[in-house]
């Protein structure tokens, strides 16, 4: 039997814009994905876009009913921007009410709210006026991020400011998975840095705002191993996690970004646009806990040829196909659960053991109906498999002395997943797109007795 520690947070992830539905009502206005859908609805898997997606909107109530059925504690979620504040300036009461009454049902069911407040959805307003290139976004987001802590603060304790901020850098700026899809390196880091700034400033916002809850930011963690021990190839991992890690991970823990990083960037001539009071807010706002989503390692190798100045980061590091790797190959990721081990013991040694929790961790498998039973449940054996291995790690991690305090599955109810629509099923609840009604999995089940015995 593995236990966790005391008061370990069980529970699952989502975001606002791939569940909520009601997408251009009760007040919210268009982000980059209502636009991108209606301007290239082409590129979304089966033509489904974020219109209605899973209807929490409709459903919130029974859902939080739902976790509590299968023994989660906690959940996160976030609040949309476009919905909070349709202009930027203005509150719309319909988005408080319902906020309110989501985050009151979570707590009504024993669920404790983390309330996330980016989650790749920026607002069409920002986006028309140059959206992260902007600087002005970075004032636009620490007064959404007031004002919600300002709504909220009296239902939430745990807030985050950003799920995966490179993502929506490098899907925006560099590989065309999000909108506005431009192929530009220098804009891409001028973008990330306003992000950073950004988040910074929502941090400065919070202690100005209240004095009891935590904060934190969610990144994407894929821990690189190099092809072999050849300095090259060396190189290309350390500078693979200079771009993927420690750009976000050392200014929000360690109020510094790597020297290493900034000499890679001048050289070649990425910098971003920055003002001599950046500094501060940079070293200061300091972060109170770390979420870490995991689903694959990442596996480099020297480039053959680089460019100088590079044009893409393939100039600093290139995949390396790792003939041992064991794939999901609905979602083309390696699933290798040692690294969890590794995330661990790097927040031990090299972030001043921070508190932080797994905030997303999963399997997406497209047609899962084929895994149904007699009795209409999904027999997904290979989630179960997949997280008891994920966790083990986790565990072994945490006996070591990490403070690790939380898993967060992604996710609770199937939901719409970007231009993948819902093609890749991740929940421990299956949604019937005809209906919008959901199930539960086998891996609900099992859930449900890994948080009752607070391990397995
Ligand atoms: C994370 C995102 C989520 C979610 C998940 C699964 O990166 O935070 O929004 O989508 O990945 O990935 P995907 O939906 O691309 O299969």
């Amino acid at each position: 039997m593995k236990h966790f520690p005391k008061n370990f947070l069980w529970g699952t992830a989502m975001s606002a814009p791939q569940t909520e539905g009601q997408n251009l009502s009760f007040g919210k206005t268009a982000t980059i994905w209502d636009h991108w859908f209606k301007t290239a609805q082409e590129k979304f898997y089966q033509d489904q876009g974020p219109k209605v997606t899973s209807d929490v909107y409709g459903h919130y109530l029974e859902d939080c009913r739902r976790m509590q059925a299968i023994g989660l504690n906690s959940f996160r979620t976030s609040i949309s921007w476009a919905r909070l504040l349709p202009d930027g300036k203005t509150i719309n009461p319909e988005a408080v009410a319902f906020y309110r009454q989501y985050f009151l049902a979570m707590l009504d069911h024993g669920v404790e709210p983390i309330i996330n407040l980016f989650h790749f959805d920026t607002p069409m307003w920002l986006m028309t006026r140059g959206g992260w290139e902007n600087r002005d976004s970075i004032d636009a987001f620490a007064f959404y991020a007031r004002t919600a802590f300002e709504l909220f603060g009296d239902l939430v304790d745990k807030w985050t400011t950003f799920n995966e901020p490179l993502v929506h850098v490098e899907c925006g700026y560099l590989y065309q998975y999000h909108y506005p899809a431009v192929v530009d390196f220098k804009r891409a880091t001028q973008v990330a840095y306003h992000t950073l700034l950004a988040h910074k400033a929502a941090i400065k916002a919070f202690r100005e705002v209240t004095q009891t809850g935590k904060i934190g930011i969610i990144l994407n963690i894929s821990p690189t191993y190099p092809k072999s021990e050849a300095k090259e190839d060396m190189l290309a991992a350390f500078r693979s996690d200079l771009l993927n890690t420690r750009s976000f991970l050392d200014p929000a823990v360690l109020g510094t970004i790597p020297d290493e990083l900034l000499v890679l960037l001048k050289e070649n001539e990425l910098l971003p646009e920055t003002k001599a009071e950046d500094h501060k807010l940079i070293e200061n706002n300091i972060v109170d806990f770390i979420g870490l989503n995991y689903y694959q390692p990442r596996r480099v190798q020297a480039p053959k040829v680089t460019r100088l100045p590079a044009q893409m980061p393939a100039d600093f590091y290139q995949p390396y196909d790792w003939p041992k790797k064991k794939l999901n190959p609905h979602r083309g990721w390696e699933i290798y659960p040692e690294a969890l081990y590794d995330v661990a013991m790097m927040m031990k040694e090299n972030y001043h053991n921070m508190p932080w929790y797994v905030s997303e961790n999963g399997m997406g498998v497209a047609a899962e109906e084929t895994f149904m039973n007699a009795d209409g449940e999904i027999e997904d054996d290979y989630r179960i498999a997949f997280m008891k291995e994920h966790l083990s790690y986790l565990h072994q991690g945490i006996r070591e002395g990490s403070n690790c305090f939380g898993y967060h599955a992604w996710t609770f109810v199937d939901c719409w997943s970007w231009l993948n629509g819902y093609k890749n099923r991740y929940g421990f609840y299956r949604l019937d797109l005809a209906t919008r009604e959901r199930s539960m999995k086998k891996s609900g089940r099992w859930m449900k007795q890994v948080s009752e015995n607070n391990g397995f």
